[in-house]
């Protein structure tokens, strides 16, 4: 990796922090930043290509929401070749989609990739057999967030698969306390300094909002999931999986 690929952006005293948004700033060190800032992530990247070779359906539809850099869609699509699937990968960052676009030209499959610029709750969800929101849902206003879930389960076929990865909210506070401070070690041994950790969680306070595991599995059993479950999680980071 080189220097300008190292995610410094709150390395220097910034006063006032200004509110988290997905730039081009961000889009030239998002691969170090979102590694070194989630535990678990690339589990999850890997396990998102594995059950994507157990649930995508032949000539169906995937989708990637929220899909930065295409992590996930690469890792669907290196496990769904010669099933005529479609994976449309979306997202609001325009500065996100200009370098996915590069970064798909340099690996080209025969699984048809489509991208997408729009918001996650705005999309029609059709013929789908897996979706995908990999530490997106987390950034959608709280209100809308059934109607999202409730779209995506209406847009997926029978054994239909969603994955949801979040960052998570616990309770008892003393228990989310402990699980935040955990978290933050994490950030300290991949490099991070107390000024980076503090002005990035002044960034993304109110942008990135965490719920508890209880929470998300209500509501996907509230918009018609019966097979919930979460399959890992590291400290204050999950994912889950819903069957149709
Ligand atoms: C990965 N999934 O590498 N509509 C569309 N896109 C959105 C919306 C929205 N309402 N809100 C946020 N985004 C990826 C990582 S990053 C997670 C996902 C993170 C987009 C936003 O532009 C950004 O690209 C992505 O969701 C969140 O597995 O940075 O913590």
């Amino acid at each position: 990796m080189t220097d300008i690929n190292r995610d410094k952006l709150f390395a220097q005293p910034l006063g006032k922090v200004p509110k988290f948004v997905f730039d081009s700033s961000v889009v030239d060190v998002f691969p170090d930043m979102i590694q070194r800032s989630v535990p678990g992530y690339q589990t999850i990247i890997n396990h998102t290509g594995e059950l994507a070779d157990r649930f995508v359906q032949n000539n169906s539809y995937c989708y990637d929401l929220g899909c930065s850099l295409g992590a996930s869609t690469l890792a669907i699509r290196e496990r769904i070749e010669g099933r005529n699937a479609t994976v449309y990968a979306v997202d609001n960052s325009q500065a996100m989609l200009d370098k996915l676009e590069t970064i798909l030209q340099g690996q080209p499959t025969e699984t048809t990739t489509k991208l997408i610029k729009n918001d996650i709750c705005d999309i029609q969800i059709t013929n789908a057999s897996l979706v995908v929101l990999n530490f997106t849902l987390q950034f959608v206003p709280l209100a809308r967030r059934s109607g999202l879930i409730q779209s995506i389960y209406r847009g997926l076929n029978p054994n239909g698969c969603l994955i949801i990865s979040e960052k998570l909210h616990f309770e008892p506070e003393s228990l989310n306390n402990l699980l935040t401070e955990l978290h933050h070690q994490f950030k300290r041994d991949q490099g991070y300094t107390e000024l980076e950790i503090s002005q990035k969680r002044d960034a993304i306070d109110k942008v990135l909002l965490p719920e508890t595991l209880t929470s998300h599995i209500q509501r996907l059993k509230d918009c018609g999931f019966k097979s919930v479950s979460p399959w890992f999680q590291c400290y204050n980071f999950g994912s889950l999986i819903a069957i149709k």
